[in-house]
């Protein structure tokens, strides 16, 4: 395969390009009626060698097609490209999709075949936790999303994941409104919400008395290939660290707010443990690390930072209660240096830039406004710049290849997305329009949408990373039920976690050889852990990406 693109599709109206490595004149057709015709045919841009593939790229533009229908691109050479569609819904059904998965992800119930389709388990992790450093304490902590391919439950990715989620709909709540057939469905609470709730509502029992939140919640041990409900191990709740309590505290604070519209009571109770933990962090102002005892093998999540963190959790806190106790926070460590535009678990300083910037009522200081607002568009601006070196047009560089790759790109993306829409407000706002210039914010916005063509199959080896969308997407992702189901389809709807630059998996290790360029370090090989797993929070900001662009349907 010599020509690579997008295999969901492309929307009418937007960019839309498509990368060759061989063969410089190109067709695009159109399939019709049984038949197909040729809508474009021209000469490929030669752009060069792409650093993180090592290919040498020429790129097709075929922007002005903007007829819905079913097309593919064929070089001089006979080589085809996979279908693809370009239409208003390319992303429509990827969406609900993504934000499904979740559902599957349900810790501490049976999945029905009604929601689940052939997905089902019986009930799963029912057994009471046991604390690590004083094995007399027992809790019940059901409930939650399995993490990932694994069935830890760990506070920080999921306060993360439930950031993306929630930002997600309170910006674009009109992508919100299709059922996502789950129990809850039907109820006039939008599913996204009912779905969030399921895993909020385990993270209001992850909180100690004290109002730190346990850092996880798993096993001593990684369970083997076996399905949840065969899980009978013994769970632990490891000790409260401050980077899980200060993305409790943010996340809770977050939840509080969207939530309240809906139910004033839940609402309340998330506020009520978001300031028991914001409580916890300003009696422990030092940072509280967590590592894995020795005979411990499940998720770490450490971090050797929690100013990042603690910026997320007071801007959420000062968001929420307009209290300017929080204010005098956020301006404290807005001096610091922290990144302010990272949206992964090591660093969500970027979330106190989402929720300052699109906060209506304008409730932060007009100083932590400017701040943040130059540097998001500073970023953006670096971030475009180095898509436009990538001959695949993704903001990535080389050593960006890291464990998760894909959640970099999307969040990325969404950081790109948060530019556009800072960008556009000053657009609005009447600053002088430069003619025969394109505005900054339709360029961060067709950047933002080319990391969703990178995932989608415009990459250099040719994968879409979501299950189940695409002529060549990836089919077997490291995820325990998908292994033991005895179902040959995947789930659809996962992101896998991609290329990763030094994988340390046994069989990614065996397969990539040394020196492969970054972005083709990749297998779809299930025991890939490191290359090729799914985690919630690799769904949710492509949930944010795709709620972006589907707000007009
Ligand atoms: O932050 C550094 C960065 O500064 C540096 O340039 C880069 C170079 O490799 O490394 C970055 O650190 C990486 C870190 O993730 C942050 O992204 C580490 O190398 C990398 O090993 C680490 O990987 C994490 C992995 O667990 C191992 O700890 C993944 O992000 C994380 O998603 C993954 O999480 C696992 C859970 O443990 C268990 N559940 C499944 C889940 C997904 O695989
Ligand atoms: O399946 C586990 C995956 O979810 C984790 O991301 C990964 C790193 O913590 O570990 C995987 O489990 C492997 C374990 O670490 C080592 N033995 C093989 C396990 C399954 O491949
Ligand atoms: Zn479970």
């Amino acid at each position: 395969m010599a020509i690579y693109c997008d295999q969901t599709g492309y929307l009418p109206q937007d960019r839309k390009r498509a990368v060759m490595t061989a063969g410089e004149n190109y067709k695009v057709m159109r399939m019709k009626d049984g038949g197909e015709e040729q809508v474009m045919a021209g000469t490929a841009r030669d752009a060069g060698t792409d650093a993180a593939s090592g290919d040498h790229v020429y790129e097709v533009d075929f922007s002005k097609i903007h007829e819905a229908g079913l097309y593919y691109i064929e070089n001089e050479k006979g080589e085809r490209s996979h279908c693809f569609r370009i239409g208003k819904d390319v992303y429509k059904e990827l969406q609900r999709d993504l934000q499904k998965a979740l559902y599957f992800q349900r810790c501490g119930c049976a999945l029905e075949e009604q929601y689940a389709g052939p997905y089902t388990h019986p009930c799963c992790h029912m057994g009471d936790a046991v604390l690590w450093n004083d094995r007399s304490v027992v809790k019940e902590v059901r409930g939650g999303w399995h993490d990932a391919g694994d069935y830890g439950r760990y506070i920080s990715p999921a306060a993360v994941a439930v950031g993306h989620l929630l930002y997600a709909f309170q910006l674009f709540p009109e992508s919100f409104q299709e059922s996502l057939n789950i129990p809850e469905s039907g109820s006039g609470i939008p599913d996204l919400l009912s779905e969030c709730r399921y895993e909020l509502e385990w993270m209001l029992k992850m909180q100690d008395e004290e109002g730190g939140a346990y850092h996880k919640l798993t096993s001593e041990r990684h369970a083997d290939f076996i399905m949840p409900e065969e899980d009978k191990a013994q769970f632990y709740l490891f000790p409260v660290s401050s980077m899980a309590t200060a993305d409790y505290a943010a996340s809770m604070a977050l939840a509080s707010r969207v939530y309240r519209t809906y139910d004033g009571a839940f609402a309340d109770r998330l506020l009520e443990a978001a300031e028991a933990a914001y409580e916890w962090l300003e009696k422990h102002p030092e940072y509280v690390g967590f590592h894995n005892p020795e005979s411990c093998n499940t998720g770490e999540y450490d971090d050797v930072c929690d100013r990042d963190e603690r910026l997320w959790a007071a801007t959420e806190m000062l968001l929420t209660t307009g209290e300017q106790k929080y204010q005098e926070q956020v301006s404290k460590l807005l001096q610091e240096d922290l990144s302010r535009t990272d949206f992964g678990w090591t660093d969500v300083s970027g979330f106190a830039a989402l929720g300052i910037l699109t906060d209506a009522a304008g409730t932060a200081s007009p100083d932590s406004v400017g701040e943040l607002r130059k540097t998001v568009l500073a970023e953006a601006d670096r971030l475009v710049r180095v898509a436009e070196q990538s001959g695949y047009g993704v903001a990535m560089e080389p050593e960006d290849y890291i464990w998760g790759s894909n959640m970099v790109v999307l969040n990325r993306g969404m950081l790109l997305i948060l530019a556009a829409m800072t960008a556009k407000k000053d657009e609005e706002a009447g600053s002088p329009d430069q003619a025969g210039c394109e505005k900054r914010s339709l360029i961060y916005e067709q950047t933002a949408l080319a990391q969703l063509h990178y995932l989608l199959g415009m990459n250099a080896v040719d994968y879409s990373y979501v299950t189940g969308y695409g002529e060549h997407a990836y089919r077997h992702p490291h995820n325990r039920p998908t292994e033991c189901d005895g179902i040959e389809e995947p789930m659809p709807g996962w992101v896998s976690g991609g290329p990763f630059k030094t994988p340390c998996d046994e069989v990614g290790r065996e397969r990539i050889r040394e020196g492969t360029p970054p972005m083709k370090c990749y297998v779809d090989h299930a025991a890939c852990y490191s290359l090729n797993e799914i985690t919630i929070y690799w769904n949710s900001p492509a949930v944010f990406l795709t709620a972006y662009f589907n707000r007009e349907l």
